[in-house]
């Protein structure tokens, strides 16, 4: 990206805002500090339950993963935090993974804990978590959180995410009330074990890997859960987990109406928790999410703070690091974008009900190039103007593979 070039496109930009009456100082710090956390499972080739294809110098531990992240914050300056899932990521000796984040300037968001998989526990997942039918299975879930909680209170993490594979593959399989009920109870226990400046983020989803049910399946059903624990526990919108075509924008705007809006699982998705590159398949919605979020936190619903933002993505055709630049600059161009819309102008739509000229004004914002922009403010905070042709020009994978080898594997799915 030769600078004059950017230069010229900044300056042009500049001048299309300014004569909006938008001046773009005040995006650009905006811009600049939002960031977005990655999960340490997206440092690895991801997968499919078909198989894995492994890219080569895949971090092998938790601090290579942090590693990984550095890098990206240094070429990006879009992300400053990781989120751990555990039993993946276990280590040894916390101490040592915290000084490592501390010198990278990483920080550790919300914590994950995995109960949807074996992991050399004495009772089987297999029928289920938090929910299962008997109450040892339950209690072994609570306490794998418990401490998840208390490896997170080490790292200085503030909070827990809790996503539930638990549901039933075939009709009577399940009961229902009972697998609701035992849920909600498991998360009370978890709920009550966190420390109170922590929140517990609790996700949905739809389907998979059960079919027929899952316990958790709406953002109805956890804001439901939610507002039986406490304050403390709000509803985590993963992109992904929706059936086609529902209406993510509107969600967010109901949970941030009562203050029960967690934060964000980005991805992209055609059909179902696809985890696909965030922005590659819907970037229209993105830009649609990120106008409610604005507009929420403006009109004093929720405020900007109290929302997380998280990367949840993965696959096995794409260099993960690449692929985290990519979203990383996809999610700073929706939320750019959307920083552009007319708000008075779209009220005054709403309130005349000037169909036509509400689309004019979101369309208006979103057909706007902010790619300027966003390199400016990352220039600003010092970092790379173009981080994929800088990955690619210092032949960073090649490097990483050369150092960790072209097998090394990371955890994850
Ligand atoms: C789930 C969900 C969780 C993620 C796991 C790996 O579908 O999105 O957030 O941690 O996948
Ligand atoms: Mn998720
Ligand atoms: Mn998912």
């Amino acid at each position: 990206m030769p600078t004059d070039f950017h230069q010229k496109s900044l300056s042009l930009l500049t001048e299309q805002l300014a004569s909006k009456g938008i001046h773009i100082d005040s995006l650009i710090s905006k811009i600049a500090a939002f960031q977005i956390a990655v999960p340490s499972w997206a440092l690895g080739a991801g997968g499919s339950r078909f198989g894995r294809f492994s890219i080569g110098g895949e971090p092998r531990n938790l601090e290579e993963k942090l590693d990984d992240i550095g890098l990206l914050a240094k070429l990006t300056k879009r992300t400053n935090a990781v989120s751990l899932h555990i039993p993946w990521d276990i280590s040894q000796d916390v101490q040592a993974i915290k000084q490592k984040a501390t010198e990278l300037q990483i920080s550790f968001d919300a914590m994950n804990s995995n109960t949807f998989q074996d992991y050399g526990q004495p009772l089987t997942y297999k029928m289920g978590s938090l929910s299962n039918e008997d109450a040892a299975v339950r209690k072994q879930a609570v306490e794998h959180n418990l401490h998840v909680i208390e490896i997170g209170k080490s790292l200085g993490s503030k909070g827990l995410t809790v996503w539930l594979a638990d549901g039933s593959n075939f009709p009577g399989q399940a009961h229902f009330r009972n697998a609701l009920k035992w849920t909600t109870e498991s998360l009370h226990e978890i709920y009550s074990g966190m420390p109170v400046d922590w929140k517990l983020l609790l996700e949905y989803k739809p389907y998979e890997p059960n079919f027929y049910h899952t316990v958790i399946p709406d953002w109805g059903t956890s804001a439901l859960i939610c507002s039986q624990l406490g304050d403390r526990a709000k509803v985590l919108v993963d992109l992904g987990h929706h059936l086609p075509n529902t209406n993510i924008e509107q969600i967010v705007a109901t949970l941030m109406q009562q203050n029960m809006l967690a934060g964000f699982h980005f991805n992209d998705s055609k059909y179902g928790d696809d985890d696909l590159s965030t922005g590659s398949i819907k970037p229209y919605q993105l830009f649609l999410i990120f106008c409610e979020l604005i507009g929420g936190a403006e009109d004093k619903a929720q405020t900007w703070e109290s929302i997380s933002w998280m990367i949840d993505a993965s696959h096995n055709t794409k260099d993960p690091l690449e692929d985290l630049i990519q979203a990383l600059e996809a999610i700073s161009q929706a939320y750019a974008k959307a920083l552009l819309v007319d708000r008075k102008k779209l009220t005054q739509c709403q309130n005349d009900g000037d169909v036509v000229g509400a689309q004019e004004v979101l369309q208006d914002a979103f057909l706007t190039d902010v790619r300027a922009l966003v390199r400016e403010a990352r220039i600003q905070s010092g970092g790379e103007a173009d981080p994929l042709a800088f990955f690619r020009r210092e032949k960073i994978r090649d490097k990483l593979i050369s150092k960790r080898g072209k097998n090394a594997q990371a955890s994850g799915l």
